[in-house]
């Protein structure tokens, strides 16, 4: 197959749908190389010096690895100085990260979660990049929180990389899902999977399960549901799955279908469970619907969530239309 690079289908893209204009091509593109970058640091593991951690906590009052930091860094490094972004906002820092002042404003801002899957980090299981684009609002002066409140539906662009066997890109502009594969030789991200779709009926689910005595009673039910297997009320048997960083169990949805559940628990109701919408789940939301699957937060479509602040969490229900319809109509009831 010939082999088809990121900026060529970008170009392309462009041509065709007229959905990727240029700067935000080169934002893309920008997010893409930082992503290469974190890819060869995440690579180097303990030989690095890049393991264990930083001896300091992020906003979400969780312990931020080395690796936490410095793909931060490498992000805000990359897409301060190219004129494409208004500001930034990330897992990692409790405000936003406006432009300096030395460099040009432009039209985009850019969220991410730089490293997702942090516990995963010192034991060598995939972990990943997950960014969000949003257009800066008409007429903005100095960007504050309150002009990255959008909800996930007046996102431009979503993406992840995973950091695992392969480091894979996998991206969306609005058009459907691209997947991008990292040629470490030449250093490039070739086009792989065109247009994936996920497949509305699965026997794979994905939750955390030690959570079960916490979950409110939809998801009590749901869960036992599947596991009666063929036996019970689905008359068929589920396998369940679950590696504890998000961007590679939606991978996994992504390509083989599965739903993957973080729902809020009876612990703490007001923080709605423990993902966060900005950065996390609208853009992975994004990129599910783009591939025909459905994501709620149990009782609304994600991507019409009007948010109240940047770091705010909520629960997750995301994957195989068919599967997150029954989990959010347990919900209604
Ligand atoms: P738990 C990783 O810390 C993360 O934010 C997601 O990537 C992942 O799905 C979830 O939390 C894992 O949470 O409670 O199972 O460790």
């Amino acid at each position: 197959m010939k082999r088809v690079s990121l900026t060529q289908y970008l170009v392309e893209e462009q041509r065709l749908n007229n959905s990727i204009p240029a700067e935000l091509r080169l934002l893309i593109e920008v997010v893409a190389r930082a992503c290469k970058t974190i890819s060869h640091a995440v690579g180097k593991g303990a030989l690095g010096e890049v393991l264990g951690t930083a001896g300091s906590e992020n906003v979400q009052g969780e312990v931020q690895k080395k690796l936490d930091i410095l793909s931060n860094e490498i992000l805000l490094e990359a897409n301060e100085w190219g004129g494409h972004l208004a500001a930034m906002a990330s897992e990692e820092m409790e405000s936003i990260h406006p432009i300096p002042n030395r460099y040009p404003m432009g039209e985009y801002m850019l969220l991410f979660d730089p490293l997702d899957g942090s516990s995963n980090i010192d034991v060598n299981v995939s972990i990943g990049t997950i960014f969000s684009v949003l257009k800066a609002p008409e007429g903005m002066g100095t960007p504050t929180e309150q002009d990255f409140l959008q909800p996930g539906s007046k996102q431009v662009a979503a993406g992840y990389a995973v950091y695992g066997p392969q480091t894979v890109l996998v991206l969306t502009t609005g058009n459907g899902v691209n997947c991008f594969t990292l040629d470490r030789e030449m250093g490039s991200w070739v086009l792989t999977q065109r247009g994936m779709q996920i497949p509305a009926d699965t026997k794979e689910f994905a939750i955390n399960a030690s959570n079960s005595r916490h979950w409110y009673p939809p998801v009590t039910r749901y869960v036992d549901e599947m596991l009666a297997g063929e036996t019970g009320p689905r008359a068929k048997n589920f396998n369940m799955r679950w590696i504890a960083s998000m961007v590679a169990d939606v991978h996994r949805i992504l390509n083989r279908g599965g739903i993957f559940m973080y729902p809020a628990d009876q612990r703490e109701p007001d923080k709605a469970g423990k993902l966060r919408l900005m950065y996390e789940a609208n853009p992975m939301s994004f990129l599910v619907e783009q591939a025909g699957g459905a994501a709620t937060n149990g009782k609304q479509r994600m991507l019409d969530i009007q948010p109240t602040s940047l770091h705010q969490r909520v629960a997750v229900f995301l994957g195989s239309k068919n599967e997150v319809e029954r989990v959010t109509s347990y919900h209604q009831e």
